[in-house]
């Protein structure tokens, strides 16, 4: 018996990393259980395991499963009610966004932010493609730095491109295991392709028709990186899934309006439109975005988001 972590899964394929730094391709055991969320994938990247090796040496057989610290979900497909588990035992989430080319929705943002919150994963924003950016979408990102700043989420400007800001970004992934996320064509891959040059990671063109990614990355992978840590590349996520949260609690997972939400009258305020409510007031004045709040917003009215 061996234990090591999940660095890959397609279909129900495991690509375990054991202790003594040697890979085995692994399948399941077929009785094999996993407590808690309903998901498609019993097992994930990041999941850590024993394994039994079979005869071969090099194949085996995932025997159990450890217990997670957290793990990040996502929608199965779009309207599903399925969730998948992208990847277990987080330090970090990494969210990759870009002003154009392709242009990142803020709502796509603040679910990811969202997600990370609900795990208690601390998330950090990566602006990518500075190069790319004229006097317009530089103002468009100070602007959205100093909101998600004041949220109180560290914001990296980064061109890729032309290799700034890299540095600062290796030394806050150090030893850490750290999720990439982002929509598609951002420059994930490319990234780690920066971090580590041996790994040759398959990147994608932007087309000019479409100004988006083409999902290139299709499976989440675990990468070693060589100053210490790993990260985890994953496919430009469309949908993300909010499982477990309650109504009332969705707002704790925004920080600046969970600070605020204090002084309402009503402790089981929504910040809707309940008389005294100090998240309302702070929106008015805008010590609030209104930009956060509309993603509030939107998130406490998608039916989509599945409640406990
Ligand atoms: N101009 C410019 N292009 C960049 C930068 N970073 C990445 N790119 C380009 O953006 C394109 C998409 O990069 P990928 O790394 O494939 O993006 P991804 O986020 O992995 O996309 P998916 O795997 O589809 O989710 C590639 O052509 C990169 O060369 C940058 O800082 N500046
Ligand atoms: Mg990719
Ligand atoms: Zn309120």
């Amino acid at each position: 018996m061996e234990t090591g972590v999940v660095i890959k899964s397609v279909g129900s394929r495991y690509r375990v990393l054991l202790g003594n730094g040697e890979t085995i391709e692994c399948t399941l055991r077929g009785k094999l259980r996993i407590k808690g969320v309903e998901t498609t994938n019993p097992v994930a990247v990041g999941d850590n395991v024993t394994a039994e090796r079979e005869s071969d040496g090099k194949t085996g057989i995932i025997t159990e499963v450890l217990e997670r610290r957290n793990y990040i979900l996502r929608r199965a497909s779009n309207l599903s009610k399925q969730f998948q588990i992208i990847a277990a035992n987080l330090d970090q989430v990494l969210v990759m966004v870009t002003i154009i080319l392709p242009a990142t929705p803020v709502e796509f943002l603040d679910r990811l932010l969202v997600t990370a919150e609900a795990y208690r994963i601390p998330a950090r924003i990566l602006f990518n493609k500075t190069d790319l950016y004229g006097e317009e979408e530089t103002k468009r990102m100070e602007y959205l730095i100093s909101v998600y700043s004041r949220a109180g989420y560290p914001c990296h400007r980064l061109s890729l491109e032309k290799g700034d800001g890299i540095e600062d970004l290796r030394n806050s992934m150090k030893d850490m295991v750290s999720l990439i996320s982002g929509n598609s064509g951002v420059g994930k891959s490319t990234l780690l392709n920066i971090l580590n040059p041996e790994l040759r990671l398959k990147t994608g063109k932007i087309s000019d028709y479409h100004k988006q990614g083409k999902h290139i990355t299709t499976f989440p992978e675990m990468h070693r990186l060589p100053f210490g840590g790993y990260a985890v590349d994953t496919p430009g996520i469309r949908g993300f899934g909010l499982a477990d949260m309650e109504k009332n609690e969705i707002y704790h997972f925004f920080p600046e309006i969970f600070r605020v939400s204090k002084e309402c009258k009503f402790y089981n305020c929504l910040h809707l439109d309940e008389p005294g409510c100090a998240v309302r007031k702070s929106v008015e004045t805008g010590e609030i975005d209104f930009l956060r709040y509309k993603s509030y917003f939107s998130i406490l009215n998608d039916e989509n988001t599945k409640y406990r």
